[in-house]
């Protein structure tokens, strides 16, 4: 540590030169993140009340009503009433708080065990690890969906928890959580839904019309969703959030916290403080977009979607690993082949996209960074990789 502070703009600039290796959303290289640039107004609401701490509510009790009230009307959206929960760091943390629900309603059996698909994300085996659970993962398809009959078969007497996914990692599909509801109707298990990056997209995607499946409080077993503000919502990094249907969850697994300044309360949380300033940010972020606006931003990563998933179509060699559902581009090889080199390729060309190596793809998400020309280009040197890699 230096001995004595620097000026401002020294600092301003050697940290323009550190970070100059850094990846940016506006050159297109990012094609295969979840996250995105926060809406500007977000941003500015966000340096404005950035040193909010909800980890001692009764300091900040304008902003823990703010966050109840947004959380409320959140779940509204996802088809709930009078909706609770939590914004969190993400959606491995909302998981994972998820699962200790899970787990704590169910103090009756030892050896606790979530059902839930192959396609879940890795937040899952944290949590897992973390809270003594056994994970039983169904079987998908040979089109990537869930294999019901599997997924029914793994539940058994020690199941305390069921996972659906709405927008999977890999592929952006929806699980059949109405089947998987419907299988678990009558049974005490805690139904939960990761909806972490499909949580913003699909009641848009339903308002403009696109056929989506029940996947929220509508299926009448549902429990709790993860859906992430720092995803689709174009939130602060970091922001997620869990939403859960039954309010008495709160008081039966809720950690008591009896010393604060502001006073006692009962939270869920695996942190202890914990930011304001994004959850501020993403009710002005809603405020400010409305329906409308999230409407035309999801509007255009589709057209966006759909426009890259006709060119793949037209590449010998490659073809689509299913027909988007959302703004998730899966592509694999026409004869099996590996999508490695592929992937190393673009790599080499600064397309930063995701790899799925168990389902052989890759993946282009299609955020609200990338527009129509990041698109032609990546089009451009796949083409020449498929070909310089003579994939047929
Ligand atoms: N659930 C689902 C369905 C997810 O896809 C993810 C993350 C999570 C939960 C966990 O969310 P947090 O990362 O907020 O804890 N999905 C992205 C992925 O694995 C995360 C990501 C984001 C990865 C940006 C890379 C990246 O550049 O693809």
């Amino acid at each position: 540590m230096l001995e004595e502070g620097l000026k401002k703009q020294e600092i301003l600039k050697i940290l323009e030169e550190k970070l100059k290796n850094d990846f940016t959303y506006e050159s297109g290289s990012i094609l295969g993140s979840m996250c995105t640039e926060p809406l500007e107004f977000g941003k500015e609401v966000y340096l404005k009340y950035i040193s909010k701490n909800l980890g001692d509510p009764g300091l900040f009790l304008g902003t823990a009503t703010l966050e109840e009230e947004l959380i409320s009307e959140i779940g509204e959206i996802f088809g709930g009433q009078n909706i609770i929960g939590t914004f969190t760091t993400g959606g491995s943390e909302a998981n994972l708080i998820a699962m200790r629900i899970a787990k704590k309603l169910r103090p009756d059996i030892k050896k606790p065990e979530v059902v839930l698909p192959i396609s879940a994300h890795i937040s899952f085996d944290k949590a897992a690890d973390l809270l003594g659970i056994k994970l039983r993962k169904a079987k998908l398809k040979g089109n990537y969906e869930l294999d019901l009959s599997d997924f029914e078969s793994l539940i058994n007497k020690n199941t305390c928890g069921v996972v659906g996914i709405a927008g999977t990692t890999s592929l952006g599909l929806i699980d059949p959580i109405e089947d998987i509801g419907k299988i678990i109707e009558g049974k005490s298990i805690f139904f939960h839904i990761d909806a972490a990056f499909g949580g913003f997209i699909l009641p848009f995607l339903k308002k403009l019309n696109y056929n989506i499946p029940p996947w929220d409080f509508n299926v009448k077993s549902v429990g709790s969703i993860t859906a992430d503000p720092h995803k689709m919502g174009l939130g602060i990094i970091p922001s997620g959030g869990l939403f859960i249907r039954d309010e008495s969850i709160l008081q039966k697994t809720g950690f008591e916290v009896p010393y604060l300044a502001g006073g006692n309360f009962k939270h869920f949380h695996i942190v202890g403080t914990r930011p304001g300033g994004t959850i501020i940010a993403f009710w002005a972020i809603l405020k400010s977009l409305g329906i409308k606006g999230f409407k035309e931003i999801v509007r255009r990563c589709m057209v966006n979607a759909h426009f890259l998933a006709e060119r793949i179509t037209e590449i010998e060699g490659i073809k689509l690993a299913t027909d988007p559902i959302m703004n998730v581009v899966g592509i694999t090889t026409e004869n099996g082949e590996s999508i490695c080199n592929i992937e190393e390729e673009l790599r080499k060309k600064n397309w930063m996209l995701g790899k799925f190596t168990d389902f052989n793809l890759i993946r282009v998400v299609m955020m609200p960074h990338i527009v129509r020309e990041h698109i032609i280009k990546f089009i451009e040197d796949l083409e020449k990789i498929i070909k310089k890699l003579k994939i047929t």
